[in-house]
């Protein structure tokens, strides 16, 4: 049996539990989260999602033709996406051009990594990170205000339809992908998995610094 994007949630619960579930989100769902805290979260996920940007568009070029179109329109709304952070950055006064923090520099570096991976890794590793979100800012329940519109932005409708296109693709993909490239694409699963817990993690601690805690 081929591997799946299905079998691979299956296989992983916990690892998945870990990538989605952060006393960020339900901060924020709660109220609880402090201005730092989520103001880290911003600026570096605008860095993050630049660095995500460019890795679609290596992916693009890897894509077979009956795949362009959706990774066509994940651009198109990645476009629009880095301009929202932007305004949203701006609405909080924050810098943009901050540096990346150690694990948002893992993260772009791993994404940096997959330029060499063979199409069905890739292709897996669009989709974990796309419904990672999908998922993430879902689970918790309707965010309150400021959050509202980035739970929706991630978890509205349209982006869902999308994430499961890239599943479908990712299947597609693995499909026919060797035993060796199926592992690949395990692993990159994982180290998805794993950076996303780090990536909230990180957000989290801020503020924490020379507080005693
Ligand atoms: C860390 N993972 C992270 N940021 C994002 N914006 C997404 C996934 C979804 O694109």
């Amino acid at each position: 049996m081929p591997l799946t994007c299905q079998t691979l949630i299956q296989t992983y619960p916990a690892a998945w539990e870990k990538a989605t579930t952060h006393p960020f989100l339900t901060g924020c769902h709660s109220g609880t989260l402090q201005p730092v805290q989520f103001n880290t979260w911003l600026v570096q996920d605008f860095l993050f999602v630049k660095a995500f940007t460019r890795m679609v568009g290596r992916v693009l070029a890897a894509a077979p033709d009956d795949h362009i179109d959706v990774l066509l329109a994940g651009l198109g709304a990645l476009k629009d996406e880095l301009l929202w952070f932007e305004a949203k950055a701006s609405e909080r006064s924050l810098n943009l051009s901050a540096p990346l923090q150690p694990t948002c520099q893992r993260y772009c570096e791993f994404m940096a990594s997959l330029a060499i991976a063979s199409y069905p890794v890739q292709a897996t590793a669009i989709w974990a990170i796309e419904y990672a979100y999908n998922q993430g800012w879902q689970l918790p329940g309707p965010m309150p205000a400021p959050y509202t519109e980035f739970a929706d932005r991630w978890g509205n409708p349209g982006f869902t339809d999308y994430v499961r296109l890239l599943a479908a693709q990712a299947d597609a993909a693995l499909s026919t992908a060797s035993p060796d490239v199926e592992a690949q694409a395990e692993a990159a699963f994982l180290r998805v998995a794993e950076l996303e817990a780090a990536f909230w993690q990180m957000a989290f601690a801020s503020g924490d610094e020379g507080m005693g805690r």
